[in-house]
């Protein structure tokens, strides 16, 4: 494991809270903890801990710390829900969501409270100045509303992460790469224009959570600080990359983020269980790469991913490519070995099944409409 430029190595925080992995939404539900400890083995398989300045086991977030962005009363039910006493709190569970999508588990808020605990350990190591980068692949739950579950979602970590960044940070910017629209985090930040949100997903009448227009754009204060991307199945590697990088770099110009915070869900792969997006790993791992070439103090969090084998090798690349190292693609030995059996690489060949349904054009017109729209943010 080698460094690529010794001269540009950014200091590197991890934070790992030991025991998320073992935590399980139910048997058939796509969202697996799981990966986060496939993740975590292979990082240290490759020796990239050695390469990581700050490996942490950070505490769990407080209710306090929760209750930052959201209602007391919702808090405190997710601290004393639990799997049976479902018929006593039946009304309760209905109306905070708790249901299907966000079933309530064993050790639900201990599960919330760890990677929200990390993200917040990692917006704090960016506040003192002590990191360059900040990595929590536990964290990026989107969707999760003020008052409510949503979409696998229960906390915002992303939010309460972002309200600890605005205490020394005048301008954040969101970027979501997940297939899904980024609705809790542009929702919490609406009306502000201290924090820019930008989302890149599917938008289809149907898809989940199905908003994120291209013109839905933000409000109040907040107007021309939210930008969506919506997109269709099965846009390929070129493409995205075309369109990221246009928008991205034009966002980054405009609006001149302090710190910026990047949701790398990676449901946006070829071959995901939920998704059918057509991106590989080393494209998914060139979005990441570009937004750290910023040199913004950067918290990396995960989100979506359900074909676990793969997120697992999507989110160790990326560790690789934030620390400035280059890791062999041969996988290393770990006790997940029989995860990985396909091809024992990290960048096995991913080869999508749906054709690409964004059209040359229909592309233009998105990133000519947000260059357009980012106009309002120079006068
Ligand atoms: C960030 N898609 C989260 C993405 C959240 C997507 C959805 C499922 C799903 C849930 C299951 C399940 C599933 C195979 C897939 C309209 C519904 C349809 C529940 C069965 N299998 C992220 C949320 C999305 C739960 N929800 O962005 C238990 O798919 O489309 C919907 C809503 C109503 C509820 N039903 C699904 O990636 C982390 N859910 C199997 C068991
Ligand atoms: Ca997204
Ligand atoms: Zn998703």
């Amino acid at each position: 494991t080698e460094r690529i430029n010794p001269h540009s190595r950014p200091i590197v925080s991890y934070y790992f809270p030991k025991g998320v992995g073992e935590h399980h939404y139910g048997e058939r539900h796509p969202m697996k903890p799981h990966r986060l400890s496939l993740t975590n083995a292979l990082v240290i398989g490759y020796g990239l801990d050695k390469q990581i300045h700050q490996f942490y086991d950070p505490r769990p977030a407080t209710k306090d710390e929760l209750e930052a962005y959201h209602d007391s009363d919702y808090i405190d039910f997710l601290s004393r829900v639990a799997p049976g006493s479902h018929n006593e709190m039946k009304h309760l569970i209905d109306s905070f969501n708790c249901v299907e999508d966000c079933p309530i588990f064993a050790d639900m808020y201990n599960f919330c409270r760890m990677y929200a605990g990390a993200s917040l350990a990692g917006a704090r190591k960016l506040c003192s100045g002590s990191t360059d980068i900040a990595i929590n692949w536990s964290g990026g739950l989107h969707h999760a509303k003020r008052g409510e579950a949503s979409g696998f979602c229960y906390v915002n970590d992303i939010v309460l992460a972002i309200l600890e960044l605005l205490r020394f940070h005048p301008r954040v910017l969101y970027i979501d790469i997940d297939i899904h629209h980024g609705d809790g985090v542009e929702l919490a930040f609406w009306n502000s224009n201290r924090v820019m949100t930008v989302s890149f997903h599917k938008y289809t009448g149907d898809f989940f959570p199905g908003t994120g227009r291209l013109d839905d754009n933000g409000g109040g204060l907040g107007k021309h600080f939210a930008l969506n991307v919506p997109l269709l199945d099965g846009i390929d590697n070129e493409s995205y990359l075309a369109i990221f990088k246009s928008v991205i770099g034009d966002t980054v110009n405009a609006f001149r983020p302090s710190s910026i915070v990047l949701q790398c869900g990676a449901d946006s792969l070829g071959c995901d269980r939920l998704g059918a997006f057509n991106l590989s790993i080393a494209a998914h791992g060139e979005c990441v790469n570009f937004v750290r070439k910023f040199g913004a103090p950067l918290l990396v969090l995960g989100g979506g991913g359900y074909t676990v084998h793969n997120v697992s090798r999507c989110w160790t690349y990326e560790t690789s490519v934030l620390v400035g190292a280059e890791v062999p693609n041969e996988l290393p030995q770990t006790m997940y070995d029989a995860w990985f059996a396909d091809d024992y690489t990290l960048h096995p060949a991913i080869v999508g099944k749906v054709e690409n349904q964004n059209s040359p054009q229909s592309l233009q017109r998105i990133t000519t409409s947000i260059r357009s729209k980012l106009r309002y943010l120079q006068g």
